[in-house]
């Protein structure tokens, strides 16, 4: 079939509307016709050239929503009209590592999903007879794609897509590092570092979690205001103190009898392996946990004395927040639904597919939490 899809056909350059043609689904696969879908921060990294794992060309986006319209053969816990959200880290429940109970980084498609191909070593996708590459396994910038029916979680029908899609990374990832990952208690002092699409879900997970001091560091003042709207407590610009924003923080958590200082949490949410490093020392000596989320250029690497390590930090890493997708999404949708959670307020753009490419552009210029297509 003809799909609506933006094509990124070259690093760095900016996406394509174009007609590509789609095949249908083959066996464990499941035609979904997209509704919604947000633009991550990892979508622009992928596209500018930083990803090791970049394939081009290729339908990027992987933060969707969307409907069940046909299901290949064997596929028995969907059918056509279901509501879904595609997982880019599916959940299929009989590999070694969904077995484990000790990770969500289902090992199952893994390898031809970083391919940029279906499960069976081929695309679905192609223009003019040659093949475009899947991203994520997800390729939610077309109105619709073909998924494995193990990379789908079933929602309730009544979810608004253009506000659910963003569960399928950003909301998930920046809950889910607080509560799967870093389990944060009651009373905890935090830090998060980039108050994005991510940082900003790190802080409502940390509301709902219970900590009692949440600082938010950022190089736009902007992001103030947003910090505080999602329950930050405290709001650092490292561009704006004097000296080193690690002493900086560490004074600030200092606290009665502990004059040690440091965060019991902190979460980096920028990518930027300096402000990794800075976030695992901000974090307390004996027991502060470190998380890193955000995604790192090909050939950054983090560096700390192990001296950070041996005095009990401990530096952790979270995909998709830790989330196992058909289990957990489907929970977090009720939880939006039920008002536990925000979505609306983060969501500042709502564009047509047309308009796709100023979505990277608001995003480049610190002006939108999340960008959403609405097909
Ligand atoms: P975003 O562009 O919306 O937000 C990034 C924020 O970081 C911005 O507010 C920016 O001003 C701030 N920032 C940049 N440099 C900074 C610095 N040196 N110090 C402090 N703040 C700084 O991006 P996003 O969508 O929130 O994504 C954030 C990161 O998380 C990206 O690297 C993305 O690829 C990654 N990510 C990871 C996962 C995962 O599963 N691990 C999931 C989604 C996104
Ligand atoms: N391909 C990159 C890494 C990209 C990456 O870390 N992706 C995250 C999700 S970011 C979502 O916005 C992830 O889930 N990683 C686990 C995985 O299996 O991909 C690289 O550096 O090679
Ligand atoms: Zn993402």
């Amino acid at each position: 079939m003809d799909v609506k899809a933006a094509v990124a056909f070259e690093a760095g350059k900016p996406l394509e509307v174009a007609t590509v043609q789609l095949e249908g689904p083959r066996a464990f696969e499941v035609l979904v016709e997209v509704k919604a879908t947000g633009i991550c921060h990892t979508d622009e990294f992928t596209l500018s050239g930083a990803d090791p794992e970049g394939l081009f060309p290729a339908i990027l986006g992987h933060e969707g929503a969307g409907v069940v319209v046909e299901v290949g053969e064997g596929v028995t816990s969907l059918k056509p009209g279901d509501h879904v959200i595609p997982l880019y880290t599916p959940e299929c429940r009989q590999c070694p590592s969904c077995l484990s109970r000790k990770t969500n980084l289902c090992t199952a498609i893994r390898a031809t999903q970083g391919q940029g191909l279906m499960p069976d070593g081929s695309s679905r996708f192609s223009l003019d007879g040659k093949p475009l590459h899947h991203y994520m396994g997800c390729s939610t910038f077309a109105n619709y794609t073909v998924l494995p029916e193990i990379a789908l979680a079933k929602i309730r029908e009544d979810a608004p897509f253009d506000k659910v899609c963003y569960i399928g990374c950003g909301v998930t990832t920046g809950i889910g590092a607080v509560i799967n990952t870093a389990k944060v208690e009651i009373g905890a002092k935090a830090v998060v570092f980039g108050l994005g699409g991510i940082g900003l879900n790190v802080i409502q997970g940390l509301r709902l979690a219970g900590a009692d001091m949440i600082i938010g560091v950022d190089i736009n003042n902007d992001k103030k205001e947003w910090g505080e709207r999602f329950g930050m407590t405290h709001f650092v610009n490292p561009k704006e103190i004097d000296g080193d924003i690690v002493p900086y923080i560490v004074d600030m958590t200092k606290k009665g009898a502990d004059q040690i200082g440091g965060a019991d949490y902190t979460f980096d949410c920028t990518g930027n392996v300096t402000v990794m490093r800075q976030a695992l020392e901000c974090s307390h000596r004996g027991w502060g946990v470190s998380v890193v989320i955000g995604v790192a250029p090909s050939g950054a690497e983090i560096a700390t004395r192990p001296f950070q390590l041996v005095t009990g930090r401990v530096w952790k890493g979270t995909a998709f927040g830790g989330a196992r997708g058909r289990t957990d999404v489907p929970k977090i949708v009720d939880w939006y639904m039920e008002g536990k959670i925000e979505i609306d307020p983060m969501i500042t753009h709502t564009l047509p597919l047309a308009d796709i490419n100023k979505g990277f552009d608001l995003m480049h210029a610190g002006e939108s939490i999340r960008s959403v297509v609405v097909y």
